[in-house]
């Protein structure tokens, strides 16, 4: 096991390392003992994310769904909506089968794995129809998680659920081969912002580590996630830029992007993923919006800067959820209602810090 930290040519371990620095305690013993209880014996498994799914979502659903069948298990994976084109470089995520609503078909299988979902909610229906489970294990990293598996896991001081996995993982004394120290990577660099996040812990460098000793290539990595954009993307921000507005004496920001546009310029939900970082990123603002308009509602997503003020709080008002740094929630109505109606409120809570 001390071959993990040495660097004089004995890489005994180099592309089979164990978890073996990684905290096992924080694997609650109830989640852990029932877990182990199902996977005593080979299992049919099925493991979904949330709709939409991010780098955390893909991430762990891949390393999940690999780390399980390695131990033995049959394990099929599901998401509502495609792999996003950006994260098309994990091994294996072409195993994401995508239901559609259109069909019906019933997937049944021993234990189903929801992963990175806040809530039952954040997973289309015609998912949660199709796959059929005797069991249901609830994994996730969401302040609001209401807790909707069988068993539930949830620790929302963890930065991203891939870090769970990866403590999963070390407590069940799985290897980690480079397929898997990739997916995780991703996992936890995408829902950190590159372990910039205040959520981000020492126990996240830890593990981190221990990814890139069991093969995960760290250049390359982050060139895929960060620096392999399409052209339309940059256009696209040319003009979202524009659209930038400030209130709340700059402490809030929105960018606002029109269905007009997004038609006009072919943009992907993937091309808008971290534009709000720019307005973000400015010294005054402490928070920032992102308004969509999107056919079935407006979609908004926000980010804070400063933990007096909760996004998460914002976007429970009307009906979303998240974490107290980033939230969305999905309006009705016109942009520009939503606008006014979000906004108003975020705008009176930073007044109040
Ligand atoms: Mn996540």
């Amino acid at each position: 096991m001390q071959a993990l930290a040495r660097r004089d040519g004995l890489p005994i371990l180099k592309q089979h390392a164990c978890f073996v620095s990684i905290s096992i305690m924080s694997v609650p013993s109830d989640f852990l003992q029932a877990l182990q209880g199902q996977l005593s014996q080979p299992r049919r498994i099925a493991v979904i994310s949330h709709d939409r799914p991010d780098g955390d979502a893909i991430g762990s659903s891949l390393a999940l769904g690999a780390l399980l069948q390695q131990a033995g298990h049959e394990v099929a994976i599901f998401n509502a909506d495609p792999v996003p084109q950006s994260l098309r470089f994990l091994p294996g995520w072409e195993r994401v089968e995508v239901l559609s609503s259109k069909r019906t078909e019933a997937h049944e299988v021993d234990l189903v794995f929801n992963i990175d979902a806040a809530g039952a909610d954040r997973i289309s229906q015609h998912v949660r129809d199709s796959v059929k489970g005797s069991m249901l294990f609830n994994i996730d990293h969401h302040r609001g998680n209401n807790h909707f598996g069988d068993h539930n896991w949830v620790d929302p001081d963890s930065p991203a659920t891939g870090q769970m996995i990866a403590q999963l993982a070390s407590a069940f004394g799985w290897r980690c081969g480079s397929e898997i120290a990739q997916a995780l990577y991703a996992a936890i660099s995408t829902d950190t912002g590159g372990l910039r996040y205040p959520a981000t812990t020492a126990e996240t460098y830890r593990i981190m580590a221990t990814l890139v000793d069991a093969g995960a290539n760290v250049g390359e990595i982050n060139r895929l996630l960060y620096e392999s954009f399409p052209l339309r993307r940059l256009y696209g921000l040319q003009e979202v830029l524009q659209t930038a507005e400030f209130f709340a004496d700059h402490r809030v920001a929105c960018l606002t992007l029109t269905m007009e546009l997004k038609q006009k310029l072919g943009l992907t939900p993937d091309d808008t993923e971290g534009m709000l970082d720019h307005v973000r990123g400015i010294d005054s603002v402490l928070a920032a919006v992102f308004f969509e308009e999107r056919a079935e509602a407006i979609r908004v997503s926000s980010r804070s800067k400063d933990s007096r003020v909760s996004v998460r709080k914002v976007c429970e008002q009307f009906g979303g959820g998240g974490h107290d740094l980033a939230a969305g929630v999905r309006m009705q109505g016109t942009v520009e209602e939503a606008k006014e109606a979000f906004l108003g409120e975020l705008v009176r809570r930073v007044g109040e810090v």
